[in-house]
């Protein structure tokens, strides 16, 4: 059950310290979310701090105050009011665990399938496009006119986690809110160019050679392609070059879903992407302990994969 924005909107009025909490690999949509509450609750007079266990792609810069953000755990060595989690599907997707926030009143906002409401207070709404979206009606449920700065880092992860209002998550609302959003006189090129237009030669080569390794599994129907960790050295481009290249792959016709799989060591991380209504990724990623949105998710598992045959192959 969620609960409502006024019971949110109180919960921080009444809490001084707080910190602010995103997913690992942190995207436009959790940073998005996390900056525009760190400007508001700062308008506020509070007291307040961002954590993400990676720091953010060097493309996203241009939001503003992300060099505040902060991937030191010594943060957890202090106590807060309050610990708001922003587009995080699971505590463990923060790499986070689960004792560090036990006993302790958390804050769950959220657009994940997979979310679990393991907030003390929670508010997911699976329909939103993004966090950012629910962001925004939070913002207007409470009558706190958004800024410039507030309504690029809420642009941002909007365009982000449509791809640019392609999505199927993509509702006449969402169109709505990003339209109120330019109104603040922010420019919606300019963060599409930062967004999605930002690629190098040597990155654009990568997603070449890795589009080059697509294969098809005829029994089911899935196209999949795999990135190592040697390739970025190979290539000579940082790994968020490649951040994208998944929705990318669910362009292709006539399969049932796209793989794209990082294989590492011992580890193999899968980002999976379908455009069929009828499949649902969230609960297929889940069997693997994984989890996501119906149509994007992802899993991680240890197991030592190789390539072989012009594929890939479990090793052993
Ligand atoms: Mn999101």
């Amino acid at each position: 059950m969620n609960n409502t924005f006024t019971e949110i909107d109180q919960l921080l009025l009444r809490s001084q310290r707080i910190l602010l909490i995103g997913h690992q690999r942190p995207d436009e949509d959790t940073l998005g979310s996390v900056l525009s509450f760190y400007i508001y609750l700062k308008l506020l007079g509070k007291e307040v701090k961002m954590y993400f266990n990676d720091p953010a792609p060097s493309y996203l810069f241009f939001m503003p105050e992300i060099d505040q953000i902060s991937t030191d755990q010594q943060l957890f060595a202090e106590r807060y009011d309050l610990y708001v989690f922003l587009d995080c599907g699971s505590i463990s997707n923060t790499r986070l665990s689960e004792v560090v926030i036990q006993g302790q009143t958390v804050l769950n906002i959220d657009h994940h399938a997979s979310n679990t409401n393991y907030g003390t207070v929670n508010y997911v709404n699976t329909k939103a496009s993004s966090t950012c979206e629910i962001v925004y009606n939070f913002f207007m449920a409470i009558g706190f006119k958004v800024d410039k700065k507030i309504a690029t880092c809420l642009l941002a992860g909007i365009l982000g986690d449509t791809s640019g209002f392609i999505h199927s998550t993509t509702q006449a609302e969402t169109i709505k809110i990003a339209s109120e959003l330019i109104k603040t006189g922010i420019k919606i090129h300019q963060i599409f160019n930062f967004v999605v237009r930002n690629k190098t030669i040597d990155g654009l080569r990568l997603w070449g050679e890795i589009l080059s390794r697509l294969r098809v599994n005829t029994e089911l129907n899935i196209a999949y392609s795999w990135i190592k960790d040697t390739d970025f050295a190979d290539f000579r481009v940082q790994e968020d070059e490649l951040d994208g290249i998944a929705n990318f792959l669910n362009a292709i016709v006539d399969v049932n879903a796209t793989a794209l799989f990082r294989i590492s060591d011992q580890r193999i991380k899968a980002s999976w992407r379908t455009k069929r209504d009828d499949i649902d990724l969230s609960k297929f990623c889940g069997l693997f302990g994984g989890g996501g949105h119906k149509k994007a998710s992802g899993f991680t598992l240890d197991l030592k994969v190789v390539e072989q045959d012009g594929g890939l192959a479990v090793a052993g």
